[in-house]
């Protein structure tokens, strides 16, 4: 550790040493020895200061013998004394230099010596003070590992703890559970019995339910039986009072006023209003005709009557319809006439209007009219025949207002059935048709 630098320490203390002693002459020597640096400062001594060596005087040969030899003694002297002066004062700088030498050399080992101690004991502290605290650390790791170890125990124990209360809970648990599923399943038992039961009953009261709908069902429909059979009897309970009222009046009427009537206009002039039957006197006819059926209910003038009535003077048509719903709609026709039995009764009808469908329903005018055994329609077919009745039948046309009449019950289409096709298509099913003729200026 001392080598280096404590010597270059060592060699500028030598220098600080010998500043202060010789600062008044100075002549200064530095001496290089290796890495350090010797400073010498010597005193200068002016009156020692040798001559210069001079040349060797050349050889005199006129300078006689006995002179030269004193002087250069005294000088040979001289300098034997300086030389030895020097040698003496070297020797004496030499000593003190090294006496010097060796007191700082002592110094600096006895400075190196105490800083060393120093240190050592400034390490030998530091390195108590490290194993204390080693020691602290260890105690205190140690303590840190007990209570590690402790609580890791403790842990244990808890955990030991609770699976020995969770075993309990669920045991427990286990125990309520099947205790309240046979307490349930019991329950339930009962339950589905009494479902069971109510089921039974509800099938029982729903069986019941259905024989009453079926019984409710059968009775509406004979009551519905019943309505009919009872409107048909009013029905014709009031016919036959019509026809007794008929009967009263005929004889009276034909007392009164002997058939002078040309139409039922001609019998509204002469001031009757009410509604009813009445006995008209055709041109050119002397015999009594009744036409077909019942005057008061189903009844057909005949062609012939027809004929005769409107080719008297210009009528006007009038053809009403009811359904069944009583709902009421007509077709006028400002022009009508059928012509005679020769030109087979054809149809003239023409200036229609009304609200029983948008055009007319009868064949247009000219059309012959076709019964069962005069079969004037323009079809292969025989209308008259699937028709079952006699009308102005064209490929069989869209109208035959002398069908059959059926009762609502029948759904299906017929053929024979009533018909006014713009009103209400091939089936009308229609309560109640009339033809109806006035005078057209009416
Ligand atoms: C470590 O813990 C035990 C108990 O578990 C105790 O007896 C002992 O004194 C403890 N040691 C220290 C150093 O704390
Ligand atoms: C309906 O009337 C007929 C007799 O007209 C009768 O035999 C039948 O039992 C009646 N039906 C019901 C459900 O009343
Ligand atoms: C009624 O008879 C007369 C003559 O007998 C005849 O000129 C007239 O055309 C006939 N009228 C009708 C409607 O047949
Ligand atoms: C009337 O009908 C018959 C057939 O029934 C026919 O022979 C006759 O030519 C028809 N008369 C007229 C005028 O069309
Ligand atoms: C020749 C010379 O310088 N001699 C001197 C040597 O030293 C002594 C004492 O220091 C002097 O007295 C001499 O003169």
């Amino acid at each position: 550790m001392i080598p280096r630098r404590a010597l270059v320490l060592l060699a500028c203390h030598l220098v600080s040493l010998l500043g202060p002693v010789m600062a008044t002459e100075r002549q200064r020597h530095r001496v290089q020895h290796g890495p350090c640096s010797f400073t010498f400062v010597l005193p200068e001594v002016d009156h020692c200061r040798l001559p210069s060596p001079d040349p060797p005087p050349p050889p005199e040969q006129d300078v006689p013998p006995q002179d030269k030899p004193s002087w250069q003694e005294r000088k040979l002297e001289n300098l034997k004394s300086a030389t030895e002066n020097n040698t003496l004062w070297l020797q004496k700088l030499e000593s003190y230099i090294q006496e010097n030498v060796r007191t700082g050399m002592e110094e600096k080992r006895n400075a190196v010596h105490t800083q060393t101690e120093a240190m050592l004991l400034m390490g030998t502290n530091l390195l108590s003070q490290s194993a204390e605290q080693t020691r602290k650390l260890t105690d205190v790791e140690t303590q840190v590992l007990n209570q590690t170890s402790r609580l890791e125990i403790q842990l244990l124990e808890y955990s030991l703890f609770t699976s020995r209360l969770e075993k309990h809970i669920l045991h427990f648990l286990e125990q309520r559970f099947s205790a309240l599923e046979s307490h349930y399943g019991r329950e339930l038992q009962g339950l589905q019995k009494e479902k069971r039961q109510l089921q039974e009953l509800l099938d029982r009261q729903s069986h019941l339910v259905s024989q009453l709908q079926g019984e409710v069902d059968g009775s509406t429909a004979n009551s519905t039986l019943l309505q009919r059979q009872q409107a048909l009897l009013t029905n014709s309970v009031q016919q036959l009072l019509a026809l007794v009222t008929h009967c009263n009046e005929i004889p009276t009427a034909a007392q009164e006023e002997p058939a002078s009537f040309r139409d039922c206009a001609d019998v509204l002039r002469s001031g009757v209003k009410d509604s009813g039957m009445h006995s008209i006197r055709l041109p050119n006819s002397t015999q009594m005709v009744k036409g077909f059926g019942d005057p008061s209910g189903e009844h057909w003038l005949g062609n012939d009557i027809i004929h005769q009535l409107t080719s008297s003077q210009d009528y006007s048509l009038q053809v009403q319809l009811r359904d069944r719903e009583g709902n009421e709609v007509h077709s006028h026709y400002d022009h009508f006439h059928v012509d005679a039995e020769d030109a087979n009764y054809s149809l003239h009808a023409d200036g229609f209007s009304g609200t029983a469908g948008r055009t007319s329903s009868l064949t247009h005018s000219g059309t012959p009219f076709s019964t069962k055994d005069r079969d004037n329609d323009r079809c292969t077919c025989q209308c008259a025949q699937i028709a079952s009745g006699g009308w102005w039948f064209e490929a069989c046309g869209p109208s035959n207002l002398n069908g059959m009449y059926y009762p609502a019950s029948f759904t299906t289409v017929r053929y024979n059935g009533i018909k006014w096709y713009y009103w209400k298509g091939p089936t009308l099913m229609a309560t109640m048709t009339t033809m109806m003729v006035r005078p057209a200026n009416l």
